[in-house]
C-alpha cells in the first residue's frame, strides 16, 4: 500500500506496514499484532514523540548499557520487524550480544529472526542452540529458556516489548532489566530498573544516539535514575493530554 508522506498519520501506518511485513515473513506473531494495537493506543495518548521524561530515561540506558559487563540484548518478533537494523547498531555500539527470546516460541520463528539480524551485520545470534539451554528459576512461560552465554550470565538486560512475569524473574534472579514499554502503568514498567516509554522505533534510535555520543564523552560513575518518579511524569503526560483533549 502507498502512503503519501503528507499523511497526518503517515509515521504510525509505516510502522505499522513494517510490522505486517514481518508478520507475512514469519517473524511476528498474530498476537504480536494485538499487541502492537495496544502499543500504539499509548503512543496516540503520548503525543507520538519522545518526551523529556523519556529522553531521561534513554540517557540512563545509555549510562547502564555502556557501564555494564555483559550486556544482552533480548530480541522477541515484534522487536525483530520494526528495529532489525538497531538492534545490531546498539549491539555494536555497547559491545551487547543479541539473543532471540519468545513468548511464543518456535524453531522456525527463531531461525527467521536470526537470519534477519545476520542480514543486517550481526555475526553471532544467541538463543538458537538447545545445547546452550538454560532455564530462568520462577517462570513457566517458554521465555525462561535461556542461553547459558547470553541471558543467563548477563548483568543488565534489554528487553523491550516484555512481559511482566519475565521482568520479574529476570529481577529475582538479579538482573538488572531496560525495556521499552510505551505503557507506563505495565508491570513490566513498573518493574523494570529503566523503562522508556517510548515507541521503540523512536527509542531504539534515540538510544544509539545517545551510546554513540556518550562513549565520547566520560560516563558517569555513579549515576542515579528513580524508575517510578520517571513513570508518574509519563502517567502526568498522558492525563494532561487526555484533559486538553476532552477540553477541546
Ligand atoms: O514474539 P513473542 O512470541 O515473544 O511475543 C511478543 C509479544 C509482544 C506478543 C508478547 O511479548 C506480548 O504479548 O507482549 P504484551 O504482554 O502484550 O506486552 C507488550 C507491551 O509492549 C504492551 O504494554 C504494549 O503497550 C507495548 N508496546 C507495543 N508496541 C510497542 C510497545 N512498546 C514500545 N514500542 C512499541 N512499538
Amino acid at each position: 500500500m502507498h502512503i503519501p508522506r503528507s499523511h497526518p498519520r503517515a509515521e504510525s501506518l509505516y510502522i505499522r506496514e513494517r510490522l505486517v511485513r514481518g508478520y507475512k515473513e514469519g517473524l511476528v506473531v498474530e498476537e504480536g499484532l494485538l499487541a502492537h494495537g495496544r502499543g500504539e493506543m499509548f503512543d496516540y495518548l503520548i503525543g507520538e514523540r519522545t518526551s523529556k521524561a523519556s529522553h531521561e530515561a534513554i540517557s540512563a540506558a545509555a549510562q547502564m548499557l555502556l557501564s555494564a559487563k555483559h550486556p544482552v540484548i533480548s530480541v522477541n518478533g515484534n522487536l525483530a520487524a520494526l528495529c532489525t537494523r538497531e538492534i545490531v547498531q546498539l549491539a555494536k555500539v555497547v559491545g551487547a550480544e543479541i539473543e532471540v527470546n519468545l513468548f511464543y516460541a518456535s524453531n522456525k520463528r527463531k531461525r527467521a529472526i536470526a537470519q534477519a539480524i545476520k542480514r543486517n551485520g550481526a555475526n553471532k545470534v544467541l538463543g538458537l542452540d538447545s545445547k546452550f539451554s538454560q532455564k530462568i528459576p520462577g517462570l513457566e512461560s517458554a521465555r525462561r529458556v535461556v542461553d547459558e552465554r547470553g541471558i543467563f550470565i548477563a548483568d543488565v538486560v534489554l528487553v523491550p516489548l516484555e512481559d511482566g512475569d519475565r521482568t520479574i524473574a529476570l529481577k529475582k534472579f538479579g538482573k538488572k532489566v531496560i525495556t521499552f514499554d510505551l505503557n507506563p502503568m505495565s508491570r513490566t514498567a513498573q518493574t523494570a530498573d529503566i523503562t522508556i516509554v517510548d515507541n521503540v522505533t523512536r527509542g531504539m534510535q534515540l538510544l544509539i544516539k545517545t551510546c554513540k555520543k556518550m562513549k565520547r564523552s566520560t560516563l558517569r560513575k555513579n549515576f542515579k535514575f528513580h524508575n517510578k518518579k520517571n513513570l508518574n511524569q509519563s502517567i502526568l503526560l498522558i492525563k494532561n493530554n487526555l484533559r486538553r483533549m476532552s477540553r477541546a
